[in-house]
């Protein structure tokens, strides 16, 4: 498959680097109003113009390869209502229980492990080193940062962000929006729209 790559960032570059790595994949370039069109960009894939530019450029599908949860979510509701195919972008490396369920636009990296019974929404951010262990459930638009990890029964809403390294125990639950700051260990449910700190984890203040 041909794919896009919605930003032109680091996470875009992470992103190019997988799809390269994945079998019958191949990035054709970045999508960013950041860099000038027709340059060569990161990794010596092109850089193929700005959001508008996507309906002219023959493609299979794209992956909106943006870190910010919110820009993110924006972009891959307006790709999708444009019937574009968001697909998963999965490092080889990455340990995935075959049960696991995943919804479109997600990206799994490198060594990062899922483990049976759990269930992933929509344009989700496993990063490099994260856990997800069983019977989890992650909505769309949520990143789990590299080497966060999340116990069993985990449930995370809509657009969390779980930081650098960050934990959350066995069943927590963290609503909508709630952010776990870079390494807290998270030992109780967090309100939505809540950002929690530290060991263990409070509400930032
Ligand atoms: O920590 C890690 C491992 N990765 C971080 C990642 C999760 O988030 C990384 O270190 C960065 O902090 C961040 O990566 P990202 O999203 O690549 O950030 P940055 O380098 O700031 O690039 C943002 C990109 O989003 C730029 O290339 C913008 O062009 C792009 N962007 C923003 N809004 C957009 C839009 N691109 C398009 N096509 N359309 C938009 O509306």
């Amino acid at each position: 498959m041909k794919i896009l790559i919605i930003g032109g960032g680091g996470h875009a570059r992470v992103v190019a680097d997988i799809l390269r790595a994945m079998d019958g994949m191949e990035p054709l370039g970045f999508i960013t109003s950041d860099l000038d069109p027709g340059e060569v960009g990161p990794m010596g894939l092109p850089v193929l113009g700005s959001d508008a530019a996507v309906g002219s450029i023959p493609h299979d599908g794209l992956v909106v390869a943006v870190g910010d949860n919110r820009i993110r979510e924006r972009l891959f509701t307006d790709f999708a209502a444009q019937g574009e195919t968001l697909v998963n972008a999965i490092h080889p490396s990455a340990v995935i229980a075959p049960d696991v369920v995943m919804g479109r636009g997600c990206m799994v990296c490198a060594g990062a492990i899922v483990n049976t019974g759990t269930v992933i929404g929509d344009n989700v951010i496993l990063n490099t080193g994260s856990v997800t262990d069983h019977d989890c459930q992650i909505q769309d638009h949520v990143h789990v940062a590299p080497g966060a990890k999340l116990a069993g029964g985990v449930r995370i809403g809509s657009g969390v962000l779980v930081g650098l390294g960050a934990a959350v125990l066995p069943g927590v639950v963290m609503g909508d929006r709630a952010v776990a700051g870079a390494g807290a260990v998270v030992l109780g449910d967090v309100v939505p729209g809540l950002t929690v700190v530290g060991v263990p984890a409070r509400p930032k203040t």
